[in-house]
């Protein structure tokens, strides 16, 4: 029967664990390590042609993935709901434990979502490339044709200490030291002058928060007009968060996860002037009743990899409207399959209001696994791809390299806390801390 062939037959789902290097960026929970772990999916059809997706890269979510990935072969690349269906019955027998991928930062993403995200994104890509349609096409259309991204900003040592040396004595790499506010406004110059960013984000949680009010006051004098965000993520009492909040009303565009919990963003947002912005206390569907009724939060953070793929996203995005909450893009060290992902539902939505976050400069141009340099920042921007699917390619080389790099590196799962404390050894990722 007609009906009962696949249009697009799953043959194979690859899964492949690749790691690049990344820069000491401090945070809440401690600092990134030498090596940012991805996993990139290839799931092959009948047809030969085959779809990307890219995710985190902690071994237990590689093997979720491949656990799930094997159930999908013979199923249609095209009946996104059959696939999903088989991952939610895969994975109601998993006993693994851990694989968030995102160093204890956010935890309370589903295993499901998070595990189904690369799978569907992969999914569309071949749909497009099947169809010969972009997948904004598959999303309903383009809202917009080039996305604006933030400048992320990030407190950071010199370098990677390495060869028995500390943050103090680390040989430099080539993105300077910022642990002020002079060396945030360092890196926000060189940032904007060479990606153009409209927008400025700035990790915090790491320093005295006053000294990060300093920082954003200091952006604010040099960039004047510039929109500006800070994210704690939750290292904040609520009385602190109250306290910066209140300095820096006028000057931010939103403050960022200042604390935790429902109840006790809600009591910042009473208090403070400007609105609040979360990828911490609503990270999943069900989060989204007890923030809206306690009222903790301005905008939803959106972020395809955790909100189970790009459809999802989209329903996120409806539901942020009807409750009238804005809508942004949160980001974790990503490659170009992510990217371009990320490009396509922020062309879709229609309600994505700010710049979205990107961690894109802070990694070597041809440390990727698509071919060629594809995106390029114009005014802060990156045109939405316009060939068929996602519009990238993957370069086999590039992805043998960097599946090399994660066989050698020796890590398994992102750990911030632990890396920082082989230089801070009683270094505790415990919130709030100021
Ligand atoms: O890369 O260190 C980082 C960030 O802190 C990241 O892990 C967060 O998930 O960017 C993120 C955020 O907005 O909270
Ligand atoms: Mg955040």
């Amino acid at each position: 029967m007609m009906q009962d062939q696949p249009a697009a037959a799953i043959t194979e789902v690859r899964v492949t664990p690749v790691a690049f290097a990344d820069p000491p960026l401090l945070n809440a929970v401690g600092v990134h390590e030498p090596w940012a772990l991805r996993s990139i999916v290839e799931l092959v059809t009948d047809s030969g042609e085959y779809g990307l997706g890219e995710s985190y890269g902690d071994a237990v979510h590689v093997q979720r993935l491949r656990k799930v990935g094997a159930e999908l072969v013979g199923l249609d690349a095209f009946d996104i709901a059959r696939l999903r269906i088989a991952a939610t019955e895969t994975l109601a027998h998993d006993t693994l434990t851990g694989g968030h991928g995102t160093s204890g930062m956010v935890t309370g993403t589903t295993d499901l979502d998070r595990v189904f995200a690369p799978l569907e994104v992969a999914a569309l890509d071949v749909q497009g490339k099947l169809l010969n349609v972009p997948v904004t096409t598959l999303l309903g259309g383009r809202h917009r044709e080039s996305i604006p991204f933030s400048g992320y900003l990030f407190y950071k040592w010199a370098g990677h200490p390495g060869d028995g040396r500390t943050p103090d004595t680390a040989e430099a790499d080539g993105f300077g030291t910022a642990l002020d506010p002079e060396g945030i406004v360092a890196q926000a110059e060189w940032m904007v002058e060479r990606y153009g960013f409209t927008a400025l984000k700035l990790k915090g949680g790491v320093f005295d928060p006053h000294q990060e009010a300093s920082a954003i006051e200091a952006l604010a004098a040099r960039f004047p007009g510039i929109p500006l965000r800070l994210d704690p993520n939750a290292a904040w009492t609520v009385e602190t968060s109250i306290e910066i909040g209140r300095r820096l009303g006028g000057t931010l565009e939103y403050l960022e996860d200042p604390t935790a919990g429902f109840a006790g963003m809600a009591e910042v947002r009473g208090q403070v002037p400007m609105p609040l912005a979360t990828n911490m206390c609503v990270v999943a569907f069900d989060h989204l009743p007890p923030a809206v009724a306690a009222g903790s939060i301005d905008i939803v953070l959106s972020d395809h990899h955790f909100w189970g793929g790009l459809r999802r996203s989209q329903e996120l995005a409806g539901i942020a409207d009807t409750f009238g909450l804005g809508l942004s893009m949160h980001s974790n060290s990503h490659l170009g399959v992510s990217l371009a992902a990320m490009l396509h539902f922020a062309a879709a939505a229609r309600n994505i209001d700010y710049a979205c976050d990107t961690h894109w400069p802070w990694k070597q141009s041809d440390d990727d696994v698509v071919e060629g340099s594809p995106f390029t920042f114009a005014g802060g921007s990156i045109a939405v791809p316009s060939a068929p699917g996602l519009g990238v390619t993957l370069d086999r080389d590039r992805l043998a390299r960097l599946n090399r790099a994660y066989e050698d590196c020796g890590l398994t799962a992102r750990d911030d806390t632990t890396y920082m404390r082989r230089f801070q050894p009683a270094f505790s990722p415990s919130i709030p801390r100021f």
